[in-house]
């Protein structure tokens, strides 16, 4: 992996030049690369959310509270010794590790990642250097993560721990719990006597892991985060470590939550992203908004197409029960894999750049799997592939499927209906063993008008929808704390300014409000932004021209599109913006 070794020369000319000791040996930096092979061929995986949080679930003192429910502590500021309480209360009786493997096996999924203790402080393994721990303090009194890491490595599942070393809300030298404790903290007491020994201990006590996943870095110091790096990888060098472990120091990189790059991303490494399967990492009973089996698999297929994994969440509960809808979601998921998985793991990068959401293309040598997302008809062509086709067929059943050749432009013939809504994937073999694109169409380019459809953002907020029939998003709510909205991360490759255009359609009778479309974050417009009124389409769609230009820098983190002042017109559907090099 050439580029990581771009990313790893940076680290440690850094390193250099802040003259600081902990620097990877020639043999841990082998064992992490390798490492980080065998995970990029891994590229789906199940993230579990698992705390006292599942007890409270999204509701406090009869209260129901907005956002991620394993926040509840720090959203209500509940005191320490009260959220404490919650440990007497949790007893999983249904937990059963085999079952949870099992499923993650049945999703097709290669690697799992629990919380062994997110924000709140608690240990859910049994742990020696913190008395909060589950062993310790729940009528359970068991470790489960003994059964889940025994249970995974049966059935050859990498098996990781999420670890949150800055945010600890039980700690007072852990960062967060501003109504327990005073502002200034001092967080070298807390990572001598919790953070230290318990990453030790986790490193110790449950076979080899594939990862830790730690969290929210924060106001960690450099040498800080680097005795941590150097502890993890003195126990376990072939053990990774993401990127949230801050400073520069992981082996490979976390997009933002739900946060998916729009266009193949390979220049800074390995990544992934995380995701969840409604609007919740922690069990939230109320939370139904499950995202469709053929919306994940899409999903799935884009981020392969881009060069990332895709790690899917489940939020059991206290119960030790991971909720109905989640199963049978990655059950589906599975069905597909079972099918499809050549497509899939072991696969690079598109070697063509993204455009639409009709298609994505993954790569080994002397193939293309070309997953069609969205039905074109009898008819795909793709433009600029300059190797020589010599087969192409379904990869469900193995039929062939007639194509033309002329002037770099391939033509699939497809039946008229999808053989699978989900993606019908169809196995182009070609000539070279890399794939020839021709300029203007290859990974890494940008064509002169680029759609950024609805179905490529992050919907963000509990009442954003998708529909697949219309292609579009609506449910554009505002509230007080929160703007429901769609974002689109540009991951450096998308720099320039552009003219915009707007696809969307709107009922007269809900017409009227106001839109902001701007770059990087809510509170700083620095890039500037595009304003204006959504008027009534009566119901149709239309593509309008905005005023104005969106200027996308090598640093601009999202792009966003919200409605303002009212939310008269969060009914409207929104297609796609395009933008458009002048
Ligand atoms: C963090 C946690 O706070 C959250 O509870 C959950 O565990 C999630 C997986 O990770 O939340 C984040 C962290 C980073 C970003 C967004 C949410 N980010 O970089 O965009």
């Amino acid at each position: 992996m050439s580029l990581s070794r771009i990313g790893r020369i940076g680290l440690v000319a850094m390193m250099i030049a802040l003259a600081l000791p902990a620097q990877d040996s020639a043999q841990v930096k082998a064992e992490t690369e390798k490492a980080l092979r065998h995970f990029d061929d891994n590229k789906f995986g199940l993230f579990i959310h698992w705390g006292l949080y599942a007890i409270p679930a999204g509701e406090w003192k009869g209260k129901y509270v907005r956002g991620i429910g394993e926040w509840i502590m720090f959203r209500e500021k509940i005191p320490v010794t009260e959220y404490e309480g919650l440990a007497q209360q949790f007893n999983p009786v249904k937990f059963n590790g085999e079952e949870w493997a099992q499923l993650a096996k049945d999703a097709g999924m290669k690697y799992m990642v629990i919380t062994s203790k997110h924000h709140d402080g608690f240990a859910m393994f049994g742990s020696k250097a913190s008395g909060y721990n589950i062993v310790d303090r729940t009528p359970f009194k068991r470790d489960p993560m003994k059964d889940l890491s025994a249970a995974c490595a049966r059935r050859g599942l990498d098996f990781g721990f999420y670890y949150s070393q800055d945010q600890d809300w039980h700690e007072a030298g852990g960062r967060g719990n501003n109504w327990d404790f005073p502002e200034k903290r001092d967080a070298q007491p807390y990572l001598n006597n919790k953070v230290f020994p318990q990453v030790k201990e986790i490193l110790g006590g449950y076979g080899k892991l594939g990862l830790i996943w730690f969290d929210t870095p924060g106001l960690l110091s450099i040498p800080q985060v680097d005795s941590l790096r150097g502890m993890v990888k003195q126990l376990q060098p072939s053990c990774l470590i993401n990127s949230r472990i801050g400073h520069g120091r992981g082996d490979y990189t976390q997009t933002g939550d739900n946060a998916i790059p729009i266009q193949v991303y390979v220049a800074d490494g390995k990544w992934e992203v995380p995701a969840t399967l409604n609007d919740t990492w922690g069990f939230k009973k109320n939370d139904q908004n499950w995202k469709d089996p053929r919306d994940l698999i899409g999903k799935l297929a884009d981020i392969v197409s881009k060069g990332g994994n895709y790690l899917l969440n489940v939020g059991p509960t206290s119960e030790g029960v991971i909720p109905k809808p989640s199963q049978e979601i990655l059950r589906t998921m599975g069905k597909w894999l079972a099918v499809n998985g050549e497509s899939i793991y072991g696969t690079s990068a598109s070697p063509f750049m993204i455009n639409g959401i009709t298609w994505r293309a993954t790569a080994k040598p002397g193939k293309l799997f070309i997953h069609i997302l969205n039905w074109p008809g009898r008819s795909l062509k793709i433009e600029g592939l300059e190797s020589k086709v010599t087969r192409a067929s379904l990869l469900a059943g193995k039929a062939a499927v007639k194509f033309t050749q002329k002037a770099g432009m391939l033509e699939l013939a497809l039946p008229a209906k999808a053989p699978d809504v989900n993606d019908t994937v169809v196995v182009v073999e070609i000539a070279d063993s890399q794939a020839k694109v021709a300029d203007g169409h290859r990974a890494g380019q940008l064509p002169a008008r680029l759609d950024l459809f609805a179905w490529e953002s992050r919907l963000r907020g509990e009442e954003v929808r998708y529909d697949f029939v219309t292609q579009s998003a609506h449910g554009f709510r505002r509230f007080q704390s929160e703007t429901n909205m769609l974002y689109w991360y540009p991951y450096k490759a998308l720099e320039g300014s552009y003219q915009v255009e707007l696809t969307y359609a709107c009922d007269d009778a809900v017409a009227g409000s106001n839109y902001r479309l701007f770059v990087d974050d809510r509170s700083k417009p620095a890039n500037g932004s595009i304003e204006g009124v959504i008027n009534g389409t009566g119901g149709k769609f239309v593509t309008v021209k905005l005023p104005g230009r969106l200027d996308v820098t090598k640093q601009t983190n999202t792009i966003a599109f919200q409605l303002q002042g009212d939310d008269k017109s969060a009914p409207m559907k929104l297609r796609k913006i395009t933008l458009v090099r002048p």
